[in-house]
């Protein structure tokens, strides 16, 4: 039986600190979008404090990826950004809407983690928007269209009360957000079971909106992150199809079993091609980037032939 749907590209891991022109000591969790016929990935860097920035890098075919000299973005320098962004930003995710390019990231301080909202039409200077949740929360990516006339989300809330699960929420303005309501929670004895979070900002497909997440496992040893696959309904994503009870990638490579933080493969970007198959980008260990491609129908079948309950 066939275990992971992801290919490996052979030349992993894509990006590491040695490529990178100015001090850092990780490149992972980034995001990526097809800009000006080429390919952009903003990647964070832990900096020797622990704290996280954002940098930038170009590539031609998904996969050879340079560093631009200078980071992309730092934590905000004035006003309510100076103050919420203080202690880093992080785990970007990029999603094309209406010409220009959203980027959702976390931001912390010592008031905890909450979501930042920045925009750019050209990936050379970035707008904060707005700070679109309280804390604490994380993992939040938007859906590439309006759905119903409002624009959607999928994030992860913080909860000491129940397992932390996927969310949607829905907006007006991309500012103002609300509706809530929980669509996927962990589910026990299975492989998410201990917390998960959305991955990749949605991929529209024929029999549904494509969600590529991230589950936990609790171990002995500390957690083990995968990557799995969701379906949701396309006019109302409230509505999952199906959750895939197999995990879709799993920590394999050295640099996935042992980094920064051991045994972690995390997903912040899933590019659709026009071969059918998807580009997925992901973190190894917390500390390089790698890439890899899947068949999208076959994600989409195993949400729909071997799913679990999406709420238990
Ligand atoms: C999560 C986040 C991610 C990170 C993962 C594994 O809680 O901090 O950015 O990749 O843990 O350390």
């Amino acid at each position: 039986m066939k275990n992971e749907f992801v290919t490996r590209y052979e030349g992993n891991p894509i990006l590491t600190k040695d490529d990178i022109p100015y001090p850092v000591q990780t490149v992972h969790n980034a995001a990526v979008a097809k800009f000006d016929g080429r390919y952009v990935m903003l990647f964070r860097s832990h900096l020797d404090t622990g704290r996280s920035i954002i940098g930038i890098a170009d590539s031609e075919d998904g996969f050879e990826f340079k560093s631009r000299p200078e980071p992309f973005m730092l934590p905000g320098q004035s006003g309510v950004f100076c103050e919420y962004e203080e202690f880093g930003v992080e785990d970007p995710r990029i999603t094309p809407l209406e010409g220009a390019y959203y980027i959702t990231y976390s931001a912390y301080s010592r008031h905890g983690v909450r979501i930042g909202l920045a925009k750019t039409t050209d990936f050379e200077t970035i707008e904060r928007v707005a700070f679109i949740s309280e804390a604490d929360y994380r993992n939040t990516v938007i859906f590439p269209e309006k759905i119903n006339g409002r624009y959607a989300r999928l994030d992860r809330p913080h909860s000491d009360i129940s397992p932390w699960s996927i969310w949607i929420s829905y907006s007006p303005d991309l500012v103002h957000w609300g509706d809530s309501r929980v669509v996927i929670k962990p589910a026990k004895y299975h492989w998410d079971e201990m917390k998960i979070g959305p991955g990749a900002p949605p991929i529209r497909t024929e029999k549904g909106w494509l969600n590529i997440y991230h589950g936990v496992f609790p171990t002995m040893d500390g957690s083990v992150y995968r990557l799995g696959v969701a379906l949701h309904d396309l006019n109302d994503p409230v509505n999952v199809l199906g959750v895939g009870d197999r995990w879709i990638l799993q920590p394999e490579d050295p640099w996935e079993v042992v980094g920064y933080v051991h045994n972690v493969v995390f997903t912040c970007a899933a590019i659709p091609e026009e071969d059918g198959k998807l580009k997925l980008y992901w973190g190894g260990a917390d500390k390089v980037m790698c890439a890899g491609t899947a068949v999208i129908d076959e994600l989409i079948d195993l949400c729909l032939t071997d799913s679990r309950p999406a709420i238990g």
